[in-house]
């Protein structure tokens, strides 16, 4: 079981998913802007693993495959980290993974999700984010690998090799949630809708308000005993609050519907870990995004403006 009073933080400085360089100084980033004190006034209990370190990583011998950039140091880390990532999730803590771009969640995800699936529990993945990063190296205009990692996580196939001896532990594509998507390339797309994902763009969120939407994905979610893991892509949020990301799209989510679905997903009780990722402090001003993004965790565990009852926990009861 998640001990929701324990967390558990992991760097994972790496940026060569992305075409923008940077994103290996977030780790650093998110510790400056306090999220160990933050999460600390909360009452957890806050233990800070570090970087993860890449020494003792086998070479891999499989082949590179076609439009994947950087597969082979990408691969270092993935294979570093999800059996990392099974271990901290196997402690009982929550397990918060602080990128670094958005590949990172291959490996954090698979090895959540092995263990969730030893346990005999389902996980489902709310990802929330600019873009689907549902593509394949079939469907890739660019090759990043960073819009490849939701694809991956749901066993489609193009990377096959990239675990080397490590389980792949896929979720069902019925399990994932696109969030807050307001950028989605043509292949890409259509893959999205052959395999039938639920998807709340920006159109939606816009005409049902975040708090329907995400009622709909703790619903789901809790009608199967499951465990939801959130893979938080800062670019879903607006440029205007969030400029220290390296592809900045507007019309993102705005301050407010960002803190309301942090606090949902605390009243609901069911996140058992979270990826933080695309925090790009080279890019950043002020230390505002970094910033945004710590207050944003601070609402997920718990952070409120009065102790009483808000409106949604007095109408279902919080576990
Ligand atoms: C595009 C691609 C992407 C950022 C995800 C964008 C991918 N769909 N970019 N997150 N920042 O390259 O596949
Ligand atoms: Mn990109
Ligand atoms: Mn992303
Ligand atoms: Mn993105």
């Amino acid at each position: 079981m998640t001990d929701r009073r324990k967390v558990a933080l992991l760097g994972v400085p790496i940026d060569m998913g992305a075409s923008q360089r940077g994103t290996l100084m977030g780790p650093a980033a998110l510790r400056t802007a306090g999220i160990t004190p933050v999460l600390e006034s909360l009452g957890i209990d806050v233990l800070d693993h570090g970087d993860i370190a890449l020494a003792g990583v086998a070479p891999a011998t499989d082949a590179i495959p076609a439009k994947a950039n950087n597969y082979r140091d990408i691969q270092t880390w993935i294979r570093a980290l999800s059996p990392r990532a099974y271990d901290l999730a196997r402690s009982g803590a929550i397990p918060i993974f602080l990128g670094g771009d958005h590949s990172l969640s291959m490996g954090s995800i698979n090895g959540v999700a092995r263990y969730w699936h030893e346990q005999g529990r389902e996980l489902f993945v709310l990802w929330l984010d600019a873009h689907a990063d549902y593509n394949t190296p079939l469907t890739t205009m660019t090759a990043n690998m960073h819009g490849m990692s939701a694809a991956f996580v749901c066993g489609e196939s193009g990377l096959d090799g990239l675990l080397g001896d490590e389980p792949r532990a896929s979720i069902p594509p019925a399990h994932l949630d696109l969030f807050g998507i307001h950028s989605i390339d043509p292949l890409e797309k259509k893959l999205v809708q052959d395999r039938r994902i639920a998807v709340a763009d920006m159109r939606a969120i816009d005409e049902f308000g975040v708090a329907v939407l995400i009622h709909r994905v703790i619903e789901r979610v809790r009608a199967r005993n499951g465990v939801l893991h959130l893979s938080f892509d800062l670019d879903v949020l607006d440029p205007g609050i969030a400029p220290g990301v390296g592809t900045t799209v507007p019309g993102g989510a705005t301050y407010r519907e960002a803190h309301l679905v942090m606090e949902l997903l605390y009243d609901s009780g069911l996140v058992g870990s979270v990826d933080i990722v695309e925090l790009n402090p080279f890019l950043d001003e002020r230390g505002r995004t970094a910033r945004v993004a710590v207050e944003l965790l601070a609402s997920l565990f718990g952070q409120q403006i009065t102790d009483r009852p808000t409106p949604s926990n007095t109408l279902s009861e919080p576990r």
